[in-house]
């Protein structure tokens, strides 16, 4: 997995920002417990473990069906179709800095932004994007901004970047239907926000006291992109797990970083099942929603939200996280 030759001419990078970036822009493993029985049950204790394919960094997403997309949404989240799915894995949260740092000192993989020489970033205030020289996942804003701290989603990292990350794990990205999927699951019936319908939690009591809301998700707050109140706390990205968990047991799925799926970006016309999305394409979906969304103008938070963008593109709001079949 050593370096690779550039991918394709500078001017075919081009960075379709989707709605994130124009409007710019459980399970707990057993393997812990079983290890403290393994010397009470010998023989018998190898064949329970072997039935165990659930390891701590990720949840099982139980197999069922659901509905994907949304009439109320955007243009591209209709018509809604339905899917039936197995059992799948999902990593719990979108990979961290540490974790991509780690793959990259032992593979000695280099990054698509790294190849570049640059990558996508925001000016704040105004909105507009441009190639940041320097900007990669250690640096996501660049050799000026901060180094990413590592309990943050990796960013800049372009989809061949999740691709490679995941492989090595012996994982894959999942595909947009089952990222949906997952972030629904534990849900009865329709859902706004992978945590739930409410984006502000109800502080408790304090002394007779309530306290302030509290953010569910790691968004834009105020007026995109001329004012961020920051009352979520957070500019860019935020630790992963620190927001809204959902039934399942993920964290992130809504705000923080939009994540790679494995597909196609299109239509979803003529949908039938989970099995059917497009075999060709120029972008690849990403989901999710990011720090830079803002309810009223894209909104990306939602669970059936989607954004695009083309599979060399390293951008400052988006990242990834595995999957795996059971
Ligand atoms: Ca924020």
């Amino acid at each position: 997995m050593g370096k690779r030759g550039r991918v394709g001419k500078r001017g075919r990078r081009i960075f379709n920002l989707g709605r994130g970036s124009v409007n710019s822009q459980a399970k707990i493993s057993h393997v812990a417990k079983l290890n403290i029985l393994r010397p009470l049950f010998g023989f018998l204790f190898s064949t329970v473990a072997a039935a165990d394919p659930i390891p701590p960094d990720m949840v099982l997403i139980p197999a069922g069906t659901s509905v994907i997309g949304s009439e109320q949404g955007m243009e591209d989240e209709r018509p809604v179709f339905q899917v039936q799915l197995p059992d799948f894995l999902m990593d719990r949260t979108p990979v961290t800095v540490a974790a991509f740092g780690e793959f990259v000192q032992q593979t000695r993989y280099v990054s698509t932004a790294e190849q570049f020489g640059d990558a996508a970033v925001m000016q704040f205030g105004t909105g507009r994007w441009f190639l940041q020289p320097g900007a990669n996942w250690r640096y996501p804003l660049g050799p000026d901004g901060d180094a990413a701290p590592d309990d943050h989603p990796v960013t800049q990292v372009s989809w061949d970047d999740a691709q490679a990350y995941c492989s090595a794990q012996g994982k894959r990205l999942p595909s947009e239907v089952e990222w949906e999927f997952a972030a629904r699951s534990g849900h009865e019936g329709d859902v706004s926000y992978a945590f739930g319908d409410k984006l502000l939690k109800e502080g408790d009591f304090l002394a007779g006291i309530r306290l302030a809301d509290i953010w569910q998700a790691n968004t834009w707050n105020g007026t995109f992109p001329i004012i961020n109140t920051l009352e979520d706390g957070f500019a860019t990205t935020s630790p992963v797990g620190y927001f809204g968990l959902s039934p399942a047991g993920l964290s992130d799925m809504a705000g923080n970083v939009w994540e790679w799926t494995a597909d196609w970006h299109g239509s979803y016309a003529g949908r039938e099942s989970a099995d059917d999305a497009p075999t060709t394409g120029s972008s690849k979906v990403q989901r999710g929603g990011s720090f830079l969304c803002e309810a009223g103008v894209c909104h990306g938070y939602r669970v059936s939200a989607r954004s695009h963008s083309t599979p060399d593109s390293s951008l400052m709001h988006v990242g990834f996280r595995c999957a795996r079949d059971v």
